[in-house]
């Protein structure tokens, strides 16, 4: 019966894991932009994307754009021919499949300059062991810091994580205790 309760609680976590969809602003408080000298790739390096997750682009629409591209685009900073194409200069985009998805800003010289993001998707975590579960750790959320001269903050996107967390956590606790009471039970 320990066994029981021990395989019901990681269904619990995996189902967490999963149900716990991240907002990534790209490049944290510089943004999307050449003139910070941004390393997009070791940006990316240092987030593990789940499907579900959200990329957030932010940047003036008058200077830079993002266009999601084949990988021989984006290696070649091949403008042509664009998957997709955004310029609000506020463009969230949901991560819906696994494996890399490319980006880079296409207006000319940028992507060369390294206006460029590779992301890795990774597959669901019920593939994965679960004795060692190495994205635990993961950084707190990118506090926004507007640039100077652009109106309107948004702090609203960091504040409620916490609280969400506290009420998984209560109703996993509330499931392995009635889980206990009806293995003692039978
Ligand atoms: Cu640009």
């Amino acid at each position: 019966m320990a066994a029981r309760i021990m395989a019901a609680l990681a269904c619990i976590l995996v189902m967490l894991r999963l149900s716990e969809a991240a907002v990534y602003k790209v490049g944290d408080s510089a943004g999307w932009t050449t003139i910070a000298n941004v390393d997009y790739k070791l940006w990316a390096s240092t987030k593990t994307f789940h499907i579900g997750d959200t990329v957030l682009f932010e940047y003036n629409p008058q200077f830079h754009n993002v266009m999601r591209v084949t990988h021989p685009m984006y290696r070649s900073c091949n403008t042509s021919k664009p998957i997709s194409t955004f310029t609000t200069g506020n463009d969230s985009i949901t991560l819906t499949n696994h494996g890399h998805h490319f980006f880079f800003c296409g207006v000319p010289g940028h992507c060369l300059a390294g206006q460029k993001l590779d992301l890795n998707v990774l597959l669901p975590a019920s593939s994965t062991p679960l004795s060692d579960p190495p994205t635990s750790s993961s950084p707190p959320p990118p506090t926004t810091i507007p640039a100077a001269g652009v109106p309107g903050p948004s702090p609203s996107h960091a504040a409620s994580p916490p609280s969400v967390m506290a009420t998984r956590i209560i109703a996993v606790v509330a499931l392995l205790v009635s889980l206990a009471f009806t293995n003692f039970a039978s």
